[in-house]
């Protein structure tokens, strides 16, 4: 039986374990340039199968929220080089994840000022994260946006793959493209956002058509088999609205199976919330979004996500649901979570007043087992 320790070729990662840590925002890159403690804090997770980054812009047009990081400019991808180059000496593997908010940012983070980009201009009913005149964190409504123009689409497909390309060059070992939790892919398929009456909104096919571009030019550029995306059928974070989602995941899905990819990565319910949640009249059904990846040809492992402990992650693997369990917020308190779960060990519990922004602090100071031994010993 497959457990959650044994490892797994999936594209072209070789993992020593099924055991991912999520991609988690922490607003300690100042300026948007990963620090040097982010490299510790990498380093430290490195016996995950997989380390999935924090979620990087791809453009300052695609920043949403002050001190997350980027990775369009020459300091930026030097940041990154630090931290793949320790958690690769760690033994470990990390892919980055692309990012674009869309409209899910503030003027103040924006080139020139101006409006954030969307499908169509429908401001989202959801929160960004600014520094206040002092340089304290403040959490405010996100800004107007204006709708991209037709012409706009093609710079922001050729963004992502510069940005993979520059993944690459950093030392990263793949790439997840981020199509979840209400950022701008995501605006594009629902039609909560998307109001569009170009080739880009109206149908299913139309609203998936950016994701399309942006994995065919990703993939093109780096190798599918370095390359992933992240999805959230059901998830209202950041306003995300769609009345039918099986019929639009299950569409994208299919989409997929054109590439030979690392790996799908499917956040189950509410991101970071209920796993039961639903839009529309009816629960989403997971293992008919699987079968029609399937049915379609896709073979890349499929990742799931949200709330999974142990036991849940062991029966999913068990009952053949999932090759991979990504892990979130036991993995910011439990540094050596893959020893702990393997050990059947008790879980340091997270601090979430240190979740965003701050220093080291609930960032690089959760005792190991082996450091909490020695404390329970002084
Ligand atoms: C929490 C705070 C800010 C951003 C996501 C990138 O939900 C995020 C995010 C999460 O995918």
């Amino acid at each position: 039986m497959t457990t959650l320790f044994d490892p797994l070729v999936a594209g072209e990662l070789r993992l020593a374990n099924r055991i991912a840590m999520a991609p988690l925002t922490r607003n300690r890159a100042p300026g948007a340039v990963p620090a040097a403690i982010t490299a510790t804090y990498y380093a430290q997770r490195a016996s995950a199968g997989l380390l999935i980054t924090e979620a990087t812009a791809i453009s300052q047009q695609g920043q949403g929220y002050a001190d997350v990081p980027g990775l369009y400019a020459p300091e930026q991808l030097a940041g990154w080089r630090r931290v793949t180059d320790a958690v690769h000496a760690a033994g470990g593997r990390i892919v980055t994840q692309l990012w674009h908010v869309g409209r899910i940012s503030h003027t103040s983070l924006q080139p020139g000022g101006g409006a954030p980009v969307a499908p169509s201009a429908i401001t989202a009913n959801s929160k960004t994260y600014i520094l206040d005149a002092d340089g304290r964190g403040a959490f405010v409504p996100t800004s107007a946006p204006r709708a991209l123009a037709l012409e706009e689409l093609p710079g922001i497909v050729a963004d992502y793959r510069r940005a993979a390309r520059a993944a690459i060059e950093a030392g990263f070992d793949g790439v997840e493209v981020h199509a979840a939790n209400g950022y701008l892919i995501d605006q594009f398929l629902r039609s909560g956002s998307n109001r569009r009456s170009d080739a880009y909104g109206g149908s299913i096919e139309n609203r998936a058509r950016l994701l399309v571009e942006v994995m065919e030019a990703v993939t093109a550029e780096i190798g599918a088999g370095r390359v992933a995306i992240r999805i959230s059928p059901v998830t209202p974070a950041n306003d995300a609205a769609d009345p039918a989602p099986q019929p639009l995941f299950e569409y994208v899905v299919a989409q997929l199976a054109r590439w030979p990819l690392a790996y799908v990565h499917v956040i189950e319910g509410a991101t970071g919330g209920a796993r039961d949640f639903q839009q529309g009249d009816t629960p989403f059904d997971y293992a008919a979004l699987r079968a029609a990846y399937t049915a379609a040809g896709g073979k890349a492992a499929w990742m799931v996500n949200n709330g999974y402990d142990r036991a849940l992650a062991e029966a999913a693997l068990a009952e053949g649901r999932a090759d991979l369990v990504a892990f979130g917020k036991a993995f910011i308190a439990n540094p050596d979570l893959v020893l702990r779960l393997r050990a059947g060990a008790p879980l340091n519990a997270w601090d979430s007043s240190t979740f965003y922004g701050g220093g080291e602090k609930g960032y690089l100071d959760y005792p190991t087992l082996a450091e909490a031994a020695v404390e329970a010993a002084a």
